[in-house]
């Protein structure tokens, strides 16, 4: 990690990413005891991605997501109560109950809500960025997307385009060695997925996905780029997942070793010890946001289960059909 980085900000990009942490233990959990309906696929270990992408961006810039979307959602600024009640089908939800866990997001927010389809918000990307620049703004749009769906049509389709068209979009593929129980290795030959920047002529660059300053870094020479009309970067985000790929999964199909050194990169204890280490804040102090946090987790559960459900007549809203407004 680099020295230049203010102090407060580490504090805030630990936060974020404790909160997404500590959201998805609370989920996994929730959704065991059997009280939550759906799936989950969720994104521990994979905090640091989420958050140094898009710390620095505006309110007004976009993200789009993929099926596991829940750390791109709070970090993008989607907020603990929606995001909790969209998991319990409720009303309240960011997409009123009727997006689930693989479909959360919030226009308000700029926070497009996710597609579970592999490779499917690559495309919407693209559109997005089109439309900031067809409408003379300076937003960009943050499209992240798993190592899987870059040998999706859509993936190579959209990277073009975004290039000839030279867009504000910048493509951070998380790349965490499985599509589901499939290795890289068995569906990739090259080594790293960056290097495909270059068949369209986007610039790219491979970073430490696990170190949130490192990403955030990254992020913010990528969005400069693609606010000041130099276009499109793609990144490649080194991670790991520390959860299965979906529900009941015990990743039988990963190597132990490989897990143990994985998880020795945490992407939560690098930040928690440079914060320590650099004297940025004392243990006391970190443990107090830490309780701030799980308290806001808390009180969104109770939130989530004391809300309505939506009546039947809500199913025709928001929706296209034959005959509706
Ligand atoms: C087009 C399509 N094919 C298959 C699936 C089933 N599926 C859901 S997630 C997934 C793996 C995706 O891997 P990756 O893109 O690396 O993302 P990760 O799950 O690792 O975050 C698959 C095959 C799908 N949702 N969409
Ligand atoms: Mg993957």
């Amino acid at each position: 990690m680099k020295e230049k980085i203010d102090g407060q900000k580490v504090l805030g990009l630990y936060e974020k990413m404790f909160l997404i942490r500590k959201y998805e233990e609370k989920i996994y959990f929730l959704f065991l005891e059997g009280i939550m309906p759906g799936t989950i696929h969720q994104s521990q270990g994979q905090e640091a991605t989420a958050v140094g992408m898009l710390y620095d961006l505006r309110k007004e810039d976009y993200m789009t997501s993929t099926h596991r979307p829940a750390g791109h959602c709070l970090a993008k600024g989607v907020t603990v109560d929606s995001m909790m009640a969209e998991m319990f089908a409720k009303k309240t939800g960011c997409c009123k109950g009727k997006g689930g866990a693989m479909h959360t997001g919030d226009i308000s927010v700029g926070a497009i809500p996710a597609i579970a389809i592999v490779g499917g918000g690559i495309p919407v990307a693209v559109g997005v960025g089109l439309s900031c620049k067809m409408r003379k703004t300076d937003n960009v749009v943050v499209c992240f997307f798993g190592d899987g769906a870059t040998n999706e049509g859509a993936f190579h389709e959209s990277l073009n385009a975004a290039a000839i068209w030279n867009l504000p979009v910048i493509f951070a593929c998380e790349n965490n060695l499985y599509g589901a129980s499939t290795h890289i290795r068995q569906v990739t030959k090259i080594k790293d997925l960056a290097v495909r920047g270059d068949a369209y002529g986007i610039p790219w660059e491979i970073v430490d996905g696990n170190d949130v300053i490192k990403v955030n870094e990254a992020a913010i020479r990528a969005i400069e780029r693609a606010r000041n009309g130099s276009g499109t970067t793609f990144l490649e985000l080194k991670t790991y997942r520390r959860s299965g790929h979906s529900r009941n999964d015990a990743c039988g199909y990963r190597d132990k070793k490989e897990e143990k050194e994985w998880f020795e990169k945490d992407p939560l204890t690098i930040c928690k010890n440079y914060i320590l280490e650099k004297k940025i804040t004392t243990l006391q102090k970190l443990e107090e946001l830490e309780k701030k946090v799980l308290d806001e987790i808390d009180n969104a559960v109770e939130y989530a289960k004391s809300s309505p459900y939506p009546e039947p007549q809500d199913a025709l809203t928001d929706v296209y059909f034959e005959g509706g407004k």
